[in-house]
């Protein structure tokens, strides 16, 4: 396919790899390639679409833009290419909703129609003015040949129309420009801008360091929100390659009431988390820690915080971002989940990317780390709801739940655990901070002490095809607390070939000590997203069943585990689909 091959998208950039030593990039023409008449037929069947994940009615979504709340209405924008479904010619695409569930799609907010962003109109966010007024911020490309980008603004036409259906340019855009020490192609993703005490704007920009080597989140201060300069030193900085997408915001922990980050500045009590998206490793991970505005800087409070231990997600998870919701003083975080299927399934199926459900997100009370759940407002989708309750679970077990449909449905589970040390497997020390690899050698179908135990969503009747979602208890030597591991098998979601499937899992931060674990997982036909003991650890999962479709989807609860397990409460609901941009 020419001197170049596409490996993936970057947040709002097309990650290129060169193979002939060609010297210059060439985009492959989506159009064509899109309505090529001789498109082979897609091994994702139709009836994976999923149906209450936010996305629109065809093409290619990536990042989630700009969410706010304006007069009664959230307001989302997104990463959007209008002519297919692989990435490229991308625009702001709008949508509106009362309630984050139920969604109108409107008139695309931004394109390109300027010198600053001809090229491209990347990702960006929405500040709230004092007087209400709300502002979008976003990445312009303004050059043909390379991705040089810089910062424009853009402001609702008419106030007085809550759809905000109109943006307009004004004319002193650009308003930041790449400073000659940094890499114009490394510079991009605004923050929602915050007043500090001084009275003064302060925002964020995704960038590198370093000649590449650290990621770096520079912070710029402005008095009248056009004139911005930028503190010389970056707020924080890490040697983790490019930072995309940074987001930036205050949180009281143990509260799940959220702040808005105009009002929290100078504030004791309060941490700050700052989450950046890697560009190398396509991962969302944060730290949190403690925000010194006089110094303008961020220091995390795990000094290895930086060495990422925490992710949003452990799963398919990129480019979020968060917002302050006025209306339910909550946080609200919105995340781009990609597919998992080839390229060449996308242009046939004729889309890819959807938007991980809304989850509300807090600081638990240590303040260590983030706790997330699917916003409430999505429980108003489920219906038909089944119990399994007090249900013991013997070693290699496994039970299924019957009377709804699962391909799409709603199931929270609470598991006790007896015997929990004595039982546990010895935890390998070569794998006791790399929880991916720990679930790859330890997965659903292999046998432990207490657990694997946990759910099989999207099953065959005859349990060819399975994704599991499960914990695995194990001792670490040396120590008496439990380490819990949460882990989302997919090698058997599918007989289909050439879908990339790999185990995602990652570490539960509880001591197990009542001996309980719940479990929540959405299922949406392509889409399995997990929330372990109350949110601490999440997981998002693609995957493809070629047998486990629709009415043939099946739902079990497995034990793998020497241990018994019991199921003290089990709750399953069919889920009904909203209104989505008018699929
Ligand atoms: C502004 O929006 C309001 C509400 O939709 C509408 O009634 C009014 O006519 C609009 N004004 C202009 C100048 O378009
Ligand atoms: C700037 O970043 C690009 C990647 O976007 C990289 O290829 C290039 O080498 C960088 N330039 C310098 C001078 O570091
Ligand atoms: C999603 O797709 C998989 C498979 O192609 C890639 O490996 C990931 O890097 C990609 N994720 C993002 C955020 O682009």
């Amino acid at each position: 396919m020419g001197a170049l091959v596409v490996i993936g998208v970057a947040c709002a950039w097309l990650l290129l790899l060169q193979l002939a030593g060609a010297s210059h990039v060439v985009y492959k023409d989506v159009e064509t390639e899109a309505n090529a008449a001789n498109v082979p037929p897609s091994i994702v069947d139709p009836l994976l679409r999923t149906g209450f994940h936010f996305q629109p009615p065809k093409n290619w979504i990536n990042d989630p833009n700009a969410p706010m709340y304006y007069e009664g209405w959230y307001h989302f924008f997104y990463q959007y290419n209008p002519k297919g479904a692989v990435w490229g010619n991308i625009v702001w695409a709008h949508s509106v909703s009362r309630d984050l569930i139920n969604w109108e799609a409107i008139e695309t907010a931004i394109e390109p129609s300027i010198p600053a962003d001809q090229y491209g109109c990347w990702s960006g966010s929405a500040t709230t003015l004092p007087d209400g007024t709300p502002v979008i911020m976003y990445t312009g490309i303004n050059r043909p040949d390379v991705n040089y980008q810089v910062q424009n603004v853009a402001y609702p036409r008419n106030r007085s129309d809550p759809m905000l259906r109109e943006w307009v340019k004004p004319e002193h855009n650009p308003i930041i420009v790449p400073e000659s020490d940094i890499n114009a192609t490394q510079f991009r993703d605004p923050t929602t801008a915050w007043l500090a005490s001084d009275g003064q704007w302060r925002l964020l920009i995704g960038s590198a360091a370093g000649g590449g080597a650290r990621g770096a989140a520079f912070v710029y201060r402005s008095r009248d929100f056009r004139q911005w300069r930028r503190v010389p030193r970056p707020l924080h900085s890490a040697a983790t390659g490019m930072w995309e997408c940074p987001d930036f915001y205050p949180a009281a922990p143990g509260r799940t009431v959220g702040l808005d980050a105009s009002s929290a500045p100078g504030r004791p009590q309060v941490k700050y988390v700052l989450k950046n998206s890697l560009d190398l490793r396509r991962y969302d991970y944060y730290t949190v820690g403690t925000y010194d505005e006089k110094a303008e800087r961020y220091v995390p409070d795990d000094p290895a915080g930086d060495e990422h231990h925490l992710r949003y997600d452990y799963g398919n998870f990129y480019a979020s971002k968060t917002f302050y919701d006025p209306a339910k003083k909550r946080r609200v975080l919105w995340g781009w989940a990609n597919e998992s299927d080839t390229r060449a399934d996308d242009v046939a199926k004729g889309w890819a990317g959807i938007q991980a459900i809304p989850r509300t997100v807090w600081l638990d009370f240590g303040g260590k780390q983030v706790i997330q759940w699917p916003i409430e407002e999505v429980e108003a989708l489920r219906h038909q709801p089944v119990t399994l309750r007090d249900t013991v679970i013997k070693r290699g077990e496994h039970v299924e739940v019957t009377g709804i449909q699962t391909a799409q449905a709603d199931v929270e589970v609470s598991f006790e655990v007896s015997s929990l040390l004595a039982g546990a497997e010895p935890l390998d020390p070569a794998l006791a901070h790399d929880a991916e690899r720990l679930c790859g050698a330890r997965g659903a179908d292999v046998e432990g002490g207490v657990g694997p135990f946990g759910l099989w969503v999207l099953a065959s009747a005859n349990l060819e095809e399975r994704t599991a979602v499960f914990f695995r208890v194990f001792k670490a030597a040396g120590s008496d607390k439990p380490v819990v591991l949460m882990c989302t098998d997919p090698t058997k979601s599918s007989l289909n070939p050439d879908l990339y499937l790999p185990t995602f899992a990652g570490f539960v931060d509880t001591d197990l000590s009542d001996g309980k674990i719940s479990l929540r997982s959405l299922i949406d036909r392509s889409v399995v997203e997990s929330f372990g003991a109350g949110g601490k650890t999440c997981i998002l999962s693609r995957v493809y069943p070629s047998l486990a479709v629709d009415k043939n989807a099946h739902l079990y609860v497995f034990n793998n585990g020497k241990a018994d397990v019991k199921v003290t409460l089990l709750t399953a609901w069919q889920m009904k689909k909203p209104l989505m941009n008018g699929a």
